[in-house]
């Protein structure tokens, strides 16, 4: 059943904030005693390049892509340690939710929010040097800890790309699902709908779907333009997949 009383936003805890043992922090910061927001979907995510890629989409070609991409991978956290490579991913849901949760992140500088926003979680973050192989300094990282939606649209986006719908109970979704009624595989960047060795199976009939995520790949099954590209709809089904 779908509920369009709430608003719902998407958290991520980074790579950053776990390395200094703040989850527990930023869990209660968060907590419904605080912010009157209940948790939606909560899980521990090992983040592929192609999720990380979709989800930072808007910063593509920008000096600072390819530092953050390796930063919400743990790359920059955890260069030798991929098992500790991970982010937790919460949906928060009630009303207001998306300018409640940014008000209590702070403003995406840690250094401006140092100045401007006490209080707020990103004042415990950091900015570092983004060097070149030369070892020259050519722009900035901001570990600012936590990643929260900037608007209800974006959090809709954000949450369809890392969460399933079965990833949320029913009376919590707010975004219209349907029940697929054909086979979908991804293999080598391709979209199948028959199964074929080294394909992982994105849905067969019956399963519960994004009803957008659905519209989109029978668009592309077509050869047509579709809402989103096939790597968005397909990142949430990697998700903790084997290699
Ligand atoms: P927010 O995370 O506050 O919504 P966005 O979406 O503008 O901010 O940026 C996403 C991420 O990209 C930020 N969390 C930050 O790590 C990085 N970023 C944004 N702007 C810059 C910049 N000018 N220099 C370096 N990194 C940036």
């Amino acid at each position: 059943m779908e509920n369009a009383a709430f608003e719902q936003t998407l958290v991520l805890i980074k790579p950053d904030a776990l390395k200094l043992s703040l989850t527990g922090y930023i869990l209660s910061q968060f907590s419904e005693f605080h912010t009157g927001l209940r948790f939606a979907g909560a899980k521990i995510v090992h983040v592929t390049r192609m999720l990380a890629e979709e989800h930072y989409a808007e910063h593509r070609g920008k000096h600072f892509f390819e530092p953050i991409i390796e930063y919400i991978m743990g790359m920059s956290h955890y260069p030798a340690g991929p098992q500790r490579r991970r982010v937790v991913a919460l949906v928060y849901s009630g009303p207001d939710a998306v300018r409640k949760i940014r008000e209590i992140a702070g403003p995406t500088n840690p250094h401006v929010a140092r100045e401007t926003s006490p209080g707020t979680i990103r004042t415990l973050g950091t900015v570092v040097p983004v060097k070149n192989a030369s070892g020259a300094v050519v722009g900035e990282r901001m570990d600012n800890l936590v990643h929260a939606s900037a608007t209800p649209a974006e959090a809709e986006r954000e949450i369809k790309l890392w969460f399933r719908p079965t990833d949320i109970m029913p009376y919590m979704r707010i975004y219209p699902t349907e029940i697929s009624d054909a086979h979908y595989y991804y293999h080598d960047g391709k979209l199948l709908t028959a199964y074929e060795p080294g394909a992982k199976c994105l849905c067969a009939p019956g399963d519960t779907v994004w009803k957008s995520d659905l519209e989109a790949l029978r668009q592309i099954e077509r050869g047509l333009m579709a809402a989103c590209s096939l790597d968005a709809v397909v990142a949430k089904y990697l998700i903790n997949a084997s290699p």
